[in-house]
């Protein structure tokens, strides 16, 4: 089984959402995807999020869970693990430790499937900036300093540049990539097509590729795997 250290590519699916009419999670899991997450910001329950696990569960992708609270995490054979947010940059720490420590309480953690992701949130008008009050004010240094500190500080194996919904700074999630020394840094916001995720690609390790699948569908979404190949190819060379 692959993981995130391996991985060029995430299709993350909004339970909330729906897919592109007349396609199914068999054609997303056929778009050549190195994982499937599966979170959304806003109405997301455990109910939503285990009708996508259940239709998912037969393919041959890895399937994570991305809980953004203790209440929509769903205990299935199906996931091959849980990656939790936690928002460095965020105003309300519900969102860096409040729901982290809930869920430490509340339930029996299974910590050889969890691993957080630290997250430094970018894009001021996405919901989740609004909803963890980040503080979206970080120029190249800062967003560069999140990463080093979360991966030395911390020991964060994940760190997510978050533009969700427009395409970022190349410079910005240049310089937290250039930060980082074992760590994966994962970039998501606003890629749609080849040459964006090819241009992402070439500044992170994995892009994730969110609104496209429900928006634009599984064509577009296998231009993108293929931008993240040919980022990865050249950056081998
Ligand atoms: C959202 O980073 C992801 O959490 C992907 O963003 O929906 O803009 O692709 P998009």
């Amino acid at each position: 089984m692959s993981t995130w250290a391996d991985w060029d590519h995430v299709v993350k699916i909004d339970p909330d959402k729906s897919l592109v009419e007349g396609e199914t999670f068999e054609d997303v899991c056929e778009t050549g995807t190195d994982a499937l997450e599966i979170g959304g910001t806003l109405d997301v329950t455990s109910e939503k999020m285990e009708r996508v696990i259940d239709a998912c569960a037969k393919y041959d992708v890895p399937l994570y869970q991305e809980p953004s609270n203790p209440s929509v995490v769903v205990d299935d054979e199906a996931v091959d693990g849980y990656l939790v947010p936690t928002v460095l940059n965020a105003g309300d720490l519900a969102w860096t430790t409040g729901f982290h420590k809930e869920w430490v309480k509340t339930s029996d953690v299974d910590w050889d499937r969890t691993t957080t992701e630290a997250y430094v949130i970018l894009n001021p008008d996405c919901s989740a900036a609004q909803l963890t009050q980040a503080d979206t004010d970080q120029d190249a240094d800062d967003v560069a300093a999140y990463a080093e500190m979360a991966e030395q500080m911390l020991g964060q194996e994940i760190v997510y540049v978050e533009y969700s919904g427009t395409l970022g700074d190349t410079e910005k999630v240049e310089a937290a990539h250039e930060a980082l020394e074992e760590s994966t840094l994962f970039y998501g916001g606003g890629i749609r097509d080849y040459e964006s995720a090819r241009e992402m690609g070439a500044v992170s390790d994995v892009i994730v590729v969110g609104d496209l699948v429900h928006d634009e569908g599984v064509d577009a979404v296998r231009e993108t795997v293929e931008g993240a190949r040919d980022a990865a190819a050249t950056a081998e060379r």
